[in-house]
């Protein structure tokens, strides 16, 4: 199985809650910029403090912060990983192939998780985290089309990316992602 893996797609496709599913079966580190981020929120350390706000605002956190981030958690480690909401932005993307370049780990596979927005912005309220109301959520998407969906482009040049259904229960989507994962 493929086992350096990225998920894209927008806010409230169900990328943590599918990332979650497939690392617990695969033994794959999680790495959900999204959690380290909230982490470091709920700690009120200086880089939450910094990250709250523009979170909040349904921003995303400058990629500086978001590289150091992960540069810290992937160097050094040689099994199987999935990235979750990270790359976000082509500076990410291009940061994240040279990183992974120096630890000699390419990727194997990039997994676009596609949903319609009306049934995003449902999920999303009904999650109903402090960034999940229809202002922020609407923005949100805006910010994905904007800056993290040319990545799809990106990663369909390099050959890498599949596309799957986001719609439907979580068991029929795990089993759509395991699919494209063999
Ligand atoms: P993330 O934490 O990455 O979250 P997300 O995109 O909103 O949600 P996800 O797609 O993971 O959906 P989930 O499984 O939870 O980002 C939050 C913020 O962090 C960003 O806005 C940004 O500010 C910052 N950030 C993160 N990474 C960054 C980066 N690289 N650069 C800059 N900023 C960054 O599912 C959503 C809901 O749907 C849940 O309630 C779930 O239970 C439900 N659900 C899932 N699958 C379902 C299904 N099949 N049917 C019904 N409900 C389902």
């Amino acid at each position: 199985m493929k086992n350096r893996i990225l998920f894209l797609g927008p806010p409230g496709a169900g990328k943590g809650t599918q990332a979650a599913l497939l690392c617990q079966k695969h033994g794959l580190l999680h790495l959900s910029t999204g959690d380290l981020l909230r982490a470091e929120v709920a700690a009120s350390s200086p880089l939450g403090k910094e990250a709250a706000e523009v979170m909040n605002k349904g921003e995303l956190v400058s990629d500086a912060l978001v590289l150091s981030i992960v540069e810290k958690r992937l160097s050094g480690y040689n099994d199987g990983w999935l990235l979750d909401g990270f790359p976000r932005t082509l500076v990410q993307a291009v940061a994240l192939e040279a990183l992974l370049e120096n630890i000699h780990q390419p990727i194997d596979a990039v997994l676009l998780i596609e949903v319609m927005d009306d049934l995003l912005i449902k999920r999303l309220l009904s999650r109903g985290r402090s960034d999940d109301n229809e202002t922020v959520i609407r923005h949100r998407l805006e910010v994905y089309k904007e800056k993290t969906s040319p990545l799809v482009d990106h990663y369909k040049k390099h050959g890498l990316l599949k596309t799957i259904r986001g719609d439907g229960g979580i068991e029929a989507i795990a089993s759509r992602i395991q699919e494209n994962l063999s």
